[in-house]
């Protein structure tokens, strides 16, 4: 099924500010490389790439109560969500090339403004090995990419919550997980206390991605804004090794396949975001051409004509 718009905005946004480890910032030029414009009007979308947006550089800092770079990244997600909200404004689908995943506070701010005010549901998926539901008092590293989720419910620093104009712009409730295998002790006490959602690896090796699917997209309907925040580190590594954050053990290209199919099928999908791509550790461009594939199956594309 197609998405729920007709015109896929490009929105680059090339910083590694909120990460571990330096590269990703280079993450929307290795998508281009790899033809997400081409392919995305291949699917007979319209196209429209906005080219990158600026922010500052990342300064490497040691982190300062407990966060690294706190200014940075909220002036990164600033620009964030001003492009992602013009897009909405504009009927657009907006696809959010990271840059890291603190970049999502942004993004899915912009999306949940824009959502309540149209009176829709809205429907986060969270594809990733981690939960990042960290906080500055839980994270073990200071990174901000480990934080986003907490921020969007209303529990991390004060410059990165209240973005969407409420306290939090996510209930706990929009949100899925699927694909984790990696959560810090403090971020699976917050899974419990928030009654998170969490489709973890040993559901999908249960379940299999099928029936994983069906239950993260139960509910999704004609009145849901969808959102999907894709981190590339929820792909096995063997399969996409440009992620700075790799764990073993993840969905395999055949499952990423159906995981996004299915997210297809709904024909709700309102906004996009591909984070931690880390062209500097990849092989060859590999895992940016594996992200365009699955983006072109998340967008509607299908081997055969389906009823
Ligand atoms: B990603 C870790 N939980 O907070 C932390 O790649 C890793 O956006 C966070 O999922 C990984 O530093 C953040 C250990
Ligand atoms: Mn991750
Ligand atoms: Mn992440
Ligand atoms: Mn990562």
């Amino acid at each position: 099924a197609s998405p729920a718009a007709a015109t896929v905005a490009l929105i680059g946004a090339p910083t590694d500010i909120g990460a571990s480890v330096r590269g990703c910032g280079m993450g929307p030029d290795a998508l281009r490389v790899a033809g997400v414009a081409e392919s995305v009007a291949r699917i007979g979308l319209t196209v429209v790439d906005r080219g990158n947006l600026a922010g500052p550089a990342t300064p490497w800092r040691t982190p300062e109560g407990g966060l690294r770079h706190l200014k940075e990244a909220v002036a990164w997600n600033r620009s964030v969500y001003d492009a992602v909200d013009g897009a909405l404004g504009l009927g657009h689908l907006p696809l959010l090339m990271g840059g890291d995943h603190c970049l999502a506070v942004g993004s899915i701010s912009a999306v949940a403004w824009h959502a309540r005010r149209r009176g829709k549901k809205l429907r986060v998926l969270w594809l990733d090995a981690h939960t990042d539901v960290n906080t500055e008092a839980t994270s073990p590293s200071g990174n901000l990419h480990g934080m986003p989720v907490a921020c969007l419910l209303g529990h991390g620093p004060a410059a990165l919550t209240g973005w969407a104009g409420t306290p939090a712009a996510l209930d706990a409730e929009a949100l899925r997980f699927v694909g984790i295998r990696s959560v810090d002790a403090p971020e699976r006490e917050a899974i419990r206390t928030l009654g998170l959602t969490v489709f973890d690896m040993r559901h999908i090796d249960e379940h299999g991605m099928r029936t994983t699917m069906t239950e993260a997209l139960h509910g999704v309907d004609e009145d849901t804004h969808l959102h999907v925040s894709f981190d590339i580190d929820c792909l096995d590594p063997d399969v996409a090794p440009g992620a700075g954050t790799g764990v073993r053990g993840g969905p395999g290209y055949r499952e990423m396949q159906l995981c996004m199919e299915m997210i297809a099928d709904t024909g709700r999908l309102g906004s996009l975001d591909v984070v931690e791509l880390n062209p500097a550790l990849d092989v060859r461009n590999r895992s940016a051409e594996i992200a365009v594939e699955l983006i072109e199956s998340l967008l509607g594309k299908s081997t055969l004509a389906r009823a």
